[in-house]
């Protein structure tokens, strides 16, 4: 695999691949790898056929968050402005990668650590390999979790773990990672490729916008109360009961065949 690029792209059959690809630095970010990630995400959304979307490392990392090499300061020096980095950086892909209308599958091939595990939170299912770990890594060099980490981890593992997580930056495994209610999935090594593959297919011939829709329903849900959630499902339910997939869905249930779904 090249090096030369710091996010490798791929589409094919429905599926969009995107590969952060700076093994010997664990897949770590700079601006160059944001910028073109932020390219990337703007392809997929403009590629008319694509209808799941992989997220994963090169190398024996996921992603280790933002290069550290780009923040030394030297004594005296005027320190970078992280608040701007994140606003320029973090925030586009977080919001990116929760906007897309299709499924994002992450698949944690290794450690991900600080940025680089709350970015693989943003996707809608996440996969680990079994030797992978989650590292809140932020409060070992003095900062809070972000690209979402804050809202995340509350909302998924409750404020008890959250806290844990965040204050001691421990090495959480991915099995845990799955066992909290973290993580979609913790798969064995050995099993690991074909398990994202079979899911990546099985996502690739599934009712598209209906899945773009559960996953603007479940977004909506973390933020609004029951009333305006039953007002969005209806709208939403009103809007899918017209595509060729929910006719198409019906009528195979019908004719008890399988479904030949387009995402339309
Ligand atoms: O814009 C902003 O600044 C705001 C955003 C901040 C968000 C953040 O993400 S802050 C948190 C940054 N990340 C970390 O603090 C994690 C740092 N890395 C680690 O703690 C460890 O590398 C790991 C626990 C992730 C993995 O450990 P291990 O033992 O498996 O690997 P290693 O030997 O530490 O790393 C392998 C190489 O990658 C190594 O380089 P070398 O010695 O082979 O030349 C290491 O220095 C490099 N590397 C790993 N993480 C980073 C990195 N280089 C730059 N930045 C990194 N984050």
């Amino acid at each position: 695999m090249t090096t030369d690029t710091p996010i490798l792209y791929a589409y094919a059959d429905g599926i969009a691949r995107i590969t952060l690809n700076r093994p010997d630095r664990l897949n770590s970010f700079t601006d160059a790898m944001h910028a073109e990630l932020r390219a990337a995400l703007a392809r997929v959304a403009a590629e008319p056929g694509a209808r799941v979307l992989l997220l994963t490392g090169a190398g024996r990392g996921f992603c280790a968050g933002q290069d550290l090499a780009d923040r030394a300061v030297a004594p005296g020096a005027e320190p970078v402005d992280i608040g701007a980095s994140i606003e320029r950086n973090y925030m586009p892909l977080v919001l990116a990668l929760r906007a897309l209308p299709l499924p994002v599958v992450c698949a944690v091939n290794g450690v991900a650590a600080g940025a680089g595990a709350n970015v693989a939170l943003a996707c809608d299912l996440v996969i680990a390999t079994r030797s992978a770990a989650f590292i809140q890594a932020f409060c070992k060099i003095g900062l809070i979790p972000d690209a979402g980490g804050t809202s995340f981890l509350v909302r998924r593992v409750g404020a008890a773990r959250a806290m844990g997580l965040a204050l001691l930056g421990d090495k959480l495994s991915a099995a845990d990672a799955a066992a909290w209610g973290l993580i979609w999935q913790c798969v064995d090594d050995d099993a690991f490729t074909a398990t994202v593959e079979t899911t990546l297919a099985q996502l690739a011939t599934a009712p598209t916008r209906g899945l773009a829709a559960i996953k603007r329903a479940l977004q909506a849900a973390e933020d609004q109360p029951l009333a305006a959630q039953l007002l969005l499902e209806r709208d939403l339910q009103r809007e899918l009961g017209r595509s060729d997939d929910y006719r198409e869905g019906v009528t195979a249930f019908m004719a008890k065949r399988a479904p030949s779904f387009t995402g339309r």
